[in-house]
């Protein structure tokens, strides 16, 4: 039997190239538009370098034994901070996988309880009332459902605002992204999905995720709109992501955006990625960095120097260790308080757990 190749068999598309609008070495690329004022521009990169010194700042103390196991989300500043300087802290939530630290705190997510969330502080779990970010979220792809309600319900009350939702290339493989995507598409929730694709789902690389040529291409399957952009292009990024935002507020329902990025970094602090990942391909991605490119960008525009940069990093870093100072000088509660924050009544299972981690019963 002959294979059957007229059109209604229709074939997988082929990948595009990410939009781009700054090239490696901060050129701005021929007829490239950039649609943020540069004193955002200046944010995003303050925004970037300090997410990275952060993550450099709990490297240093997790390996010192005084911070728990995190995701840094080195390489991938410009995906997160991109995104959400296009967003308004007012009337948008950001809900994150892991990795999305200056996203976090560019929509209000206070450093002090990210410091002391890290540093196992009960209180860092908790949120300001008015902060329009929902908690990390562990369990892959859980927070889709969640992203799709928050943006369905502003819908539905006529409330002018959009839900962003992080996830990462290997989290688009769960049920939860393809549930949340078919049911955005059907009832026009102004969501973004945003996809960090770092290349890895821990020791996954990308190509094991997905036959599919991008990951941007899955949105067609559910009926919207679905894009790829160069991660690691700060004006880029902001630009796809405004453009998302505005199809939401139009009705124009959801936007699966791509951002093709790199994760520099292990996974984790419990990882070791030396076991699995090629030094020649993470030397390649070292040359796409985000930070060194928005600011060869500015130094094209005689609006950077290696003077400036030092003084940001000295400024940014004093900023980083009064907050751990305080953080780790603060009682970080007696491990039974765990049992304190599950129910408002503890179950009989929850009481015994407790007596037995306090020693009252072996
Ligand atoms: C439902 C579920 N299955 C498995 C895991 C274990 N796990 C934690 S992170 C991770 C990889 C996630 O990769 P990706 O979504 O690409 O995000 P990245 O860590 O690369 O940012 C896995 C499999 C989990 N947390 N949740
Ligand atoms: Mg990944």
């Amino acid at each position: 039997m002959t294979v059957d190749t007229s059109p209604q068999f229709k074939p997988a598309t082929a990948a595009v190239e990410p939009i781009r609008l700054v090239d490696e070495g901060g050129t701005l690329l021929p007829g490239a538009e950039p649609a943020l004022p540069m004193q955002k521009i200046f944010e995003g990169l303050r925004l970037m370098m300090f997410a990275r010194a952060f993550d450099a700042k709990c490297f240093s103390l997790q390996r010192q034994g005084k911070l728990g196991t995190f995701a840094p989300m080195v390489g991938q500043e410009a995906a997160s901070a991109g995104s959400a300087l296009a967003l308004d802290k007012a009337l948008d939530w950001i809900v994150p996988q892991y990795r999305e630290l200056p996203a976090q705190l560019h929509h209000g997510h206070p450093v002090e309880l990210i410091a002391r969330y890290r540093l196992g502080h009960p209180e860092g779990g908790s949120l300001p009332a008015n902060v329009r970010v929902l908690q990390y979220q562990i369990s892959l792809a859980a927070q889709l459902p969640h992203a799709v309600g928050l943006a369905w319900g502003m819908k539905l009350k006529g409330e002018p605002g959009v839900s962003i939702a992080y996830l990462g290339d290997g989290a688009s493989s769960e049920g939860d992204f393809h549930e949340s995507c078919n049911l955005a598409g059907v009832v026009k929730a102004p969501v973004i999905f945003f996809i960090q694709n770092n290349q890895w789902a821990i020791s996954t690389p990308r190509e094991m995720q997905s036959r599919v040529c991008d990951l941007a291409a899955r949105a067609a399957g559910y009926g919207f709109c679905g894009v790829s952009v160069d991660g690691n292009d700060l004006l880029a990024v902001h630009k796809v992501t405004e453009q998302a935002r505005a199809r939401g507020l139009a009705g124009e329902g959801p936007t699966l955006i791509e951002a093709h990025t790199y994760r520099m970094w292990a996974h984790t602090t419990a990882d070791d990625p030396g076991r699995y990942v090629d030094e020649a391909v993470t030397a390649r991605w070292a040359k796409r960095d985000p930070i060194l490119r928005v600011q060869r960008y500015l130094a094209g525009l005689n609006a950077w120097s290696d003077e400036q940069a030092q003084a940001w990093q000295q400024d940014i870093a004093a900023e980083i260790e009064t907050i751990f100072e305080r953080a780790m000088s603060e009682s970080s509660g007696a491990p039974e308080d765990v049992f304190e924050h599950i129910f408002a009544q503890r179950t009989a299972s929850q009481e015994r757990q407790r007596r037995f981690d306090l020693g009252s019963e072996g």
